[in-house]
């Protein structure tokens, strides 16, 4: 099928992160798609394998499938072809010249089924999400008006959509386990951490808790605006000032991202995806938890833990890691945290994952 997924970046890279993965497990399933992006320019690092083709537009062609980026305003002409699912992430609103462009497409060819139109959703563990999967929101007006958009909420339960997981990624966990390279059964302290954040107050406590029980701890340390926190906080650590084994990551590519991931005892992840990301990866895991102004992320964090089974010292350093308690961080206990996360990955592993899914809603719609 042909796709058009829509996806404007608001700040950071989840947006787009999202989108990709999405459409890059979608292409490799067979499908065709036209990624419109208001600001495609982070694909030059997340996805390296997308070939610019003049501005805003890149291809990525697999043997099976396709992605073009579209840049947003750059309107289809006659000789585009019409689609068969619109998906417009996180409630992005589609672009005028778009849904002009679709009206006078279908009044071309009025009897050719109506393409499925979703909105994907951000990912939450609250209970509304087992709610609002799959409902429908009738279009009130504008040129689409008395169309149906469908709500598809990824998620952690079976009445969720759940989350992008692309072919191949059991077997490929399934056999780093069999040849060693993933451990099994943790080490009894980290001796390298990988920290993708936004600005953790206590960044500084956490930096010295990881270095407790051993001198030579490593941190494997993210682009971007954690970097900058954790160089800050490296000032305030005498002792830490020179320690070459901590590393600062160039930005790196998506799979080049996950083989980090992979390759840390305890991984400090953010947002959405790299979140979803730390759950393959298998490995413990702190989540900083995209912070929003109204301190809806509160009770999102707390419903993630629930989900979680979060051991008691887990759910503590998230509290306090996310700004929602003023405890200090409790020690790391890495093997109850690693454990934890074993068990939430082999939940997940029996869901079916988010594209399937989709796939499976599209068919029931058209
Ligand atoms: O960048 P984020 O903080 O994105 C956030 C969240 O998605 C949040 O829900 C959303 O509302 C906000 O953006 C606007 O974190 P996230 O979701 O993990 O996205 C980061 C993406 O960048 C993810 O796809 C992984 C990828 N990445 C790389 O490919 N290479 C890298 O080196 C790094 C650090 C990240």
């Amino acid at each position: 099928m042909l796709w058009d997924i829509f996806c404007r970046v608001i700040d950071n890279h989840g947006d787009l992160g999202v989108c990709w993965r999405l459409s890059a497990d979608l292409a490799a399933r067979g499908h065709s798609i036209r990624l419109w992006v208001d600001d495609a320019s982070a694909l030059v690092w997340m996805a390296p394998q997308a070939t610019p083709i003049g501005e805003g537009r890149a291809q990525f062609n697999t043997s099976t499938g396709q992605i073009l980026t579209r840049p947003w305003h750059e309107a289809l002409g006659s000789q585009d072809l019409p689609s068969d699912v619109w998906i417009e992430a996180f409630g992005c609103d589609l672009p005028h010249h778009f849904l002009d462009w679709a009206q006078l497409a279908q009044a071309d060819a009025p009897l050719a089924p109506e393409p499925v139109w979703l909105n994907l959703e951000y990912l939450s563990a609250e209970s509304y999400v087992d709610r609002s999967h799959k409902l429908p929101s009738p279009v009130m007006s504008g040129p689409m008006k008395g169309r149906i958009k469908w709500f598809f909420y990824p998620g952690f339960t079976k009445k969720t959509g759940g989350l992008i997981r692309e072919l191949g990624l059991p077997e490929k966990t399934a056999s780093n386990e069999t040849l060693g390279s993933d451990q099994v059964t943790a080490k009894a302290f980290p001796q390298k951490s990988s920290l993708f954040c936004y600005e953790p107050e206590a960044l500084l406590e956490a930096m010295q808790l990881a270095s407790l029980n051993t001198d030579r701890h490593e941190w494997q340390v993210a682009h971007g605006r954690g970097a900058l926190a954790f160089q800050q906080a490296l000032q305030l650590l005498p002792d830490c000032v020179d320690q070459p084994h901590h590393q600062f990551v160039p930005p790196l590519s998506q799979t080049n991202f996950d083989q980090l991931l992979a390759s840390c005892d305890l991984n400090f992840v953010r947002g959405e995806d790299s979140l979803v990301r730390a759950l393959w990866a298998g490995k413990a895991f702190v989540w900083h938890i995209y912070p929003q102004d109204d301190g809806a992320h509160g009770p999102k964090l707390n419903a993630f833990l629930d989900w979680l089974n979060a051991p008691d010292s887990l759910r503590r350093f998230h509290l306090r890691w996310n700004g929602l308690s003023l405890e200090p961080l409790p020690e790391i206990d890495l093997p109850a945290w690693h454990a934890c996360a074993r068990a939430a990955r082999a939940r997940l592993m029996q869901q079916t994952d988010l594209v399937s899914q989709l796939l499976q809603f599209v068919a029931e719609k058209r």
